[in-house]
Order: structure tokens, then C-alpha cells, then sequence
């Protein structure tokens, strides 16, 4: 009787033992997953803070537009039908029906997405500079700031 008892005793034990170590395991796997989680939004920051240490990210210039005019090179097709007064306004207006804020370069004719989508309005149609990390791989600015452009 006395044997049989220890024998279970060492038997829970080693269940005690196996869950800790399966409980081990799944919180190192879960930590694991969490800092590669992390490793992977955080990338494409450390490479543009690599190359711009002082401001914590790049900065972009150019000028807000909407998705829309700057799918079709800048405003001109847009204010051609006579409705739509000014760049601005067309800027406004075009995002009201639903396309996106957009940084559009007309030098390079370069577009980037803006994950921030309330900071562009006040700066419909300006030339700014944006402030953030680029997301290469989805051409989007993770923006952190927007200036009027020094000219
Ligand atoms: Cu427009």
C-alpha cells in the first residue's frame, strides 16, 4: 500500500513537472511570437532611423493630394469641368468621395500612401514635409508629423 502510494505520488509529480515545462514552452513561444511581431512593424523604422538618427525618421517633401488627382498626375482633369475651383478644394473634395490623402511629389512624380488620413486635411494642396518612416513595401508613410514646406 505504502509503495503503491509513492508510485503515484511520483507519478503526479512528474505530471507536475511536464505541465511546467509544456507551460514553459508556451509562454517563451508566445513572447517569441509577440517580439516577432514587434521586430516586424518596427523594421522598416530602424532602417530609415539608421539614415536620419536626429529626427527619429525621414521627412518626405511634397505636396497633399488626394489619391485620386495624383492617380491622374495633379488636379488639372479635375478643375477642367469648372465645378471645382482651386487644387484645395479639389483636394478636399475628391477625399470627401472617398479617396485617400496622399503625398505626391510632381518633380518625381512620386506617391506615398499616409496611414495618417486627419493630419493632411488642414494641408490640402500645400507642399510639406512629412515627417516618419517609410513602409517600403506598402508605400506608406507611417507619418509622425506634417510642416508647411520652407520655400
Ligand atoms: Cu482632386
Amino acid at each position: 500500500m505504502r509503495n503503491r502510494a509513492g508510485r503515484i505520488g511520483v507519478k503526479m509529480k512528474k505530471i507536475a513537472v511536464s505541465l511546467a515545462g509544456a507551460l514553459i514552452l508556451f509562454t517563451a513561444a508566445c513572447n517569441q511570437q509577440a517580439s516577432n511581431t514587434s521586430s516586424q512593424s518596427s523594421a522598416p523604422a530602424d532602417q530609415s532611423q539608421a539614415a536620419a538618427p536626429a529626427t527619429g525618421g525621414h521627412t518626405f517633401t511634397g505636396e497633399i493630394m488626394d489619391s485620386m488627382c495624383a492617380g491622374m498626375g495633379g488636379h488639372e482633369q479635375m478643375l477642367q469641368g469648372g465645378k471645382i475651383k482651386n487644387a484645395k478644394e479639389c483636394t478636399l473634395e475628391c477625399a470627401k468621395m472617398g479617396a485617400k490623402y496622399v503625398l505626391y511629389n510632381p518633380a518625381t512624380k512620386t506617391t506615398y500612401e499616409l496611414d495618417d488620413q486627419k493630419k493632411p486635411e488642414q494641408f490640402a494642396a500645400q507642399k510639406v514635409t512629412v515627417t516618419g518612416s517609410l513602409d517600403a513595401a506598402t508605400n506608406t508613410i507611417h507619418v509622425e508629423s506634417i510642416a508647411p514646406a520652407k520655400s
